[in-house]
């Protein structure tokens, strides 16, 4: 549906969308020092809903530029971690207030259905949010009892602080565009850093509007600085920049290694949330119902593109037919639209390039020898959609089994043995996330042990909470996100030794 007769769209995001959006520098909201601006889809549609700022390199500088002088000379560095964990809970106040249109925004720029956008990604951006904000006042160091024994008798009283690592660039990508931002601001903020923050190309408006909200909530001036823009450009110029303490990047295991190696050169510190190829195992003494309705929503959900998607269906034999045909009848009955039909189960893929991704993998993994039971194919209408798919008689050497997707497209493979699950489970080059299906709790525990992966659900599958720490073992990423381990991707530890 287009825009214009789209009754969906509250008439304050109409207007929002009307003008082109300008970068957030320093407290101002100014165009790219280029002119440039680029165009923004609906991927429903394919049609331009909004033109955001280009920008690039230059803006790049001023941005860490506005971020230095905010993190030196304050306020924000030289507020009380109350004052600022009261601003930071603002922000979630803010998004809850404005939970419809963020919601909506998400769905016009993301194409995700609109009641998941509100329940999933508003909600948990705003108790992000919040539950960063009571961490603010509770960073603390320890006292250190020494014993130095080239100092006969010597007394000294030991201390660490943990400080704020300093001004941070974070890039963040398409398939949660609010929520990534809360991910990344979250902790940033409540350790006290400031930030240069880079939507993804494809799904900038969130972001853009979270920085009014951040305003609003009385963030001071280049404290959140956010520069809209692409990968090659804006985002290499964060990655490279000398004068950024440390880069925090979600996205593609490519792209990661690529920020990898420009952060080199000032050796800032780097954490990487990067992709996966999820096992999702499912024993024959699980509950089914449960099992199957899980392992359909482990990788339907958001349209397949969740780097922890439950992609490696393994079945132990005797159920495999069964639960294949239940993720398969869920999969034939998804109701496939825009994400604004209130019976929309699953919208579009995020963009033409992804839809295409997606599309060469479908036809890699058909041409290879597997099967399709349910989908296979993309739909043809307007937009990026493709049919929800399971693929059986999938082999290990397959790209569709390697390879991430990104799409909603599972492999679904029998397994026999169980002494040899956790080896095939654990046989990628991706450790983000796994699920185990039993009702027998010491095998689901011994599993969960055997695993290589950052984070394990047993009996559910894609359960986040901002407590709960998020990151990937192997080549899915450095470091967590959420919880508290969080805090420490933003902090550094100061020894301090006095002699009495
Ligand atoms: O990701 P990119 P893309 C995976 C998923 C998907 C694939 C490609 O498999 O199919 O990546 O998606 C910025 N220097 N994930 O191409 O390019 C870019 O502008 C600095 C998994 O969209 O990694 C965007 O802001 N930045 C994933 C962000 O990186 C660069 C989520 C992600 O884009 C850059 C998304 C560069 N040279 C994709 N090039 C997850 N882990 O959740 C791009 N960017």
């Amino acid at each position: 549906m287009p825009i214009a007769t789209n009754s969906s769209v509250p008439e304050s995001l109409r207007s929002f969308l009307a003008t082109p959006r300008k970068l957030l520098i320093g407290g101002q909201w100014v165009e790219a020092k280029s002119g440039k601006t680029f165009d923004v889809f609906d991927p429903a549609t394919d049609e331009v809903i909004a033109q955001a700022a280009a920008g690039d390199a230059a803006d790049v500088d001023l941005a860490v530029a506005a971020a230095r002088k905010a993190f030196d000379a304050g306020p924000w560095s030289r507020m009380t971690a109350s004052q600022r964990g009261q601003i930071i809970w603002k922000i979630g106040d803010l998004i809850e207030q404005n939970a419809d249109e963020l919601a909506a925004m998400e769905t016009l720029d993301n194409g995700k259905p609109l009641g998941v956008a509100k329940a999933a990604d508003v909600a948990l951006a705003a108790d992000m949010f919040r539950y960063m904000a009571g961490w603010a006042t509770k960073i603390e160091g320890n006292t250190i009892p020494l014993n130095v024994p080239y100092v006969p008798g010597g007394q000294f009283h030991a201390y660490t602080l943990k400080e704020p690592i300093g001004v941070v660039g974070q890039i963040i990508p398409w398939n949660f565009p609010l929520l990534m931002a809360a991910w990344k601001l979250g902790p940033a903020l409540a350790t006290g850093c400031t930030i240069v923050l880079k939507p993804a190309e494809q799904t900038p408006i969130s972001a853009i509007r979270l920085g009014e909200l951040c305003q609003e909530a009385g963030i001071p001036d280049g404290v959140v600085n956010i520069i809209t823009g692409f990968g090659e450009t804006a985002g290499a110029a964060i990655a490279a920049h000398d004068d950024i303490d440390k880069v925090a990047f979600t996205g593609s295991t490519e792209v990661g290694k690529i920020i990898l190696k420009a952060a080199a050169g000032n050796l800032k510190k780097v954490t990487l949330e990067l992709g996966g190829k999820s096992p999702n195992v499912v024993y024959d003494d699980a509950d089914l119902d449960t099992a199957i309705a899980g392992a359909a929503d482990a990788i339907f959900f958001n349209q397949g593109q969740v780097c922890s998607a439950g992609s490696r269906l393994f079945v132990q034999s005797g159920i495999y037919d069964e639960v294949v045909a239940g993720v398969s009848e869920i999969a034939n009955n998804m109701k496939v639209g825009s994400g604004f039909d209130a019976a929309t189960q699953m919208g579009p893929l995020v963009s033409r390039e992804q839809f295409d991704r997606v599309a060469g993998y479908l036809k890699a993994g058909l041409d290879a020898g597997a099967e399709a039971s349910a989908g296979g194919a993309a739909i043809d209408r307007p937009g990026y959609f493709v049919q929800p798919t399971v693929l059986k008689n999938a082999t290990t050497e397959m790209s569709i089994v390697q390879e991430e997707i990104f799409g909603p497209v599972v492999a679904a493979m029998p397994f026999d043995n169980e002494a040899e699950i956790a080896s095939q489970a654990n046989d990628t080059s991706f450790g983000l996330a796994a699920g185990i299906w039993t009702r027998d709790i010491s095998k689901a525990h011994k599993l969960a042990k055997q695993v290589k992966a950052g984070t394990v659900w047993v009996n559910c599958y894609s359960i986040f909470d901002a407590a709960l720490p998020f990151g990937g073992y192997k080549q899915s990423g450095w470091g967590r996100e959420m919880g508290h381990a969080a805090l420490e991707n933003y902090l550094q530890t100061k020894s301090v030794c006095v002699s009495l």
